[in-house]
């Protein structure tokens, strides 16, 4: 919990607002050990929810005008939630109105509300700041109104904030991990069915750490989209072969292979990347279950190896950054996390030599790209819930 920024928005809702907020919502950015660009296509991923998290302080206005203000961006926004306009943009306060506007979407009634909120997830980190602002403002209009949401219609109208308001086609996995996360639980998803498994993360002698690129592409949400595009192309072209598939969940190697030719070249990688993404994800959890790390290593350097070159949605700092990870003995695995074109690696290191591999990367990192490397330690926490 980080009561520092608990404080700030609740000393900046008493003066922007007067009094004390009615609600404090705590809703959390993830990690992804295993599993990208696999949800969308109905497939399995393997995230947890984290401790870094945003916080947002609700009231009821007592009228129909809302007010959010973010702390973060020292910025407000105002609208009439009778009337909320808006255009399709990644600014913040579409996050937060586009989840009040699929609830509306799904007939529960609102009023004016008013927010105050701000954050440590680290924003374009792959990180997932914006699902943790989604289900934030939705989990907290649930208990301001009344409203009697499951937490399953909570997950589901954030997804459809970022697909409408935002413009970026995501899958389920974000949403998901925010609002359903565990403390010290790793969440096996299926994201066809929605079942999951938890299970607990044992890692022994290593440690995630999370290394922050600070690099983050403005092409990031256009290419997921395309990514998204290409996908469907392939399922087009394969159930016209086999009326059962439905989505690249039900694709083999074997079906990609024997219609091979018929597919433009680009669009047969990105099948291939996400039908070997799928089958990473099962033999990922097996070896974490075995405590093989060795076989845990190697699927992450693939999975690496898989988004730079067949899914191309890593960069060269970021690859760098795992080229550098995956060389040493003592890193048990790195990998691009999360949409992609930036953001955060995810590395699997032996505890005693995380302070040296921090020092010599971040050095190295320096004289390449003039950047100052940042670095989490990764702590699993529960999902979105109600502090007050
Ligand atoms: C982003 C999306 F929001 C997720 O749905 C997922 O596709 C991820 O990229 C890649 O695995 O975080």
């Amino acid at each position: 919990m980080n009561t520092t920024i608990l404080e700030k928005i609740k000393s900046t809702y008493s003066e922007e607002f007067g009094g004390a907020p009615e609600i404090i919502v705590r809703s959390p950015g993830r990690i992804n050990l295993i599993g990208e660009h696999t949800d969308y296509n109905l497939g399995f991923v393997l995230p947890a929810a984290v401790d870094k998290s945003i916080y947002m302080a609700l009231g009821k206005s007592g009228s129909k005008k809302s007010r959010l203000v973010s702390v973060d961006q020292d910025e407000d926004f105002s609208f009439d939630i009778s009337q909320p306009t808006f255009k399709v943009e990644q600014k913040w306060y579409n996050y937060v109105l586009g989840a009040a506007c699929e609830l509306l979407s799904i007939g529960k009634e609102l009023d004016g509300f008013n927010v105050v909120f701000s954050g440590d997830v680290p924003q374009g980190a792959g990180m997932s700041s914006s699902a943790a602002l989604e289900c934030g403002t939705a989990l907290g209009l649930n208990e301001l109104f009344g409203l009697g949401l499951e937490k399953e219609q909570i997950i589901k109208a954030s997804q459809k904030a970022e697909h409408n308001y935002v413009g970026v086609m995501c899958g389920i996995m974000d949403q998901f991990a925010s609002v359903m996360g565990k403390e010290d639980q790793v969440i096996l998803l299926d994201c066809r069915s929605l079942e999951y498994n938890y299970f607990p993360l044992e890692l022994k002698e290593y440690s995630l750490l999370l290394c922050n690129s600070h690099v983050s592409h403005n092409l990031a949400s256009s290419e997921y989209n395309v990514r998204r595009t290409q996908c469907e192309e392939g399922v087009a072209l394969l159930k016209s072969h086999y009326p059962q598939v439905e989505s690249l969940r039900d694709v083999t190697m074997e079906m990609l292979q024997t219609h091979k030719d018929e597919f433009d070249a680009v669009v047969y990688l990105r099948c291939k990347y996400v039908v070997e993404e799928n089958e990473r994800v099962e033999r990922f959890c097996d070896a974490l279950k075995r405590h093989d790390f060795d076989e845990v290593s190697s699927i992450l350097a693939s999975a690496q190896d898989a988004m730079k070159n067949e899914y191309e949605i890593t960069c060269p700092e970021i690859d760098f950054m795992a080229d550098f990870a995956n060389s040493k003995e003592e890193v048990k695995g790195a990998r691009m996390m999360g949409g992609g074109f930036g953001g955060c690696t995810i590395n699997l290191v032996k505890n005693e030599y995380i302070p040296t591999f921090k020092e010599e990367l971040a050095s190295q990192y320096k004289a390449k790209f003039d950047i100052d490397l940042d670095f989490y330690d990764v702590n699993i926490s529960d999902g979105t819930h109600i502090i007050k």
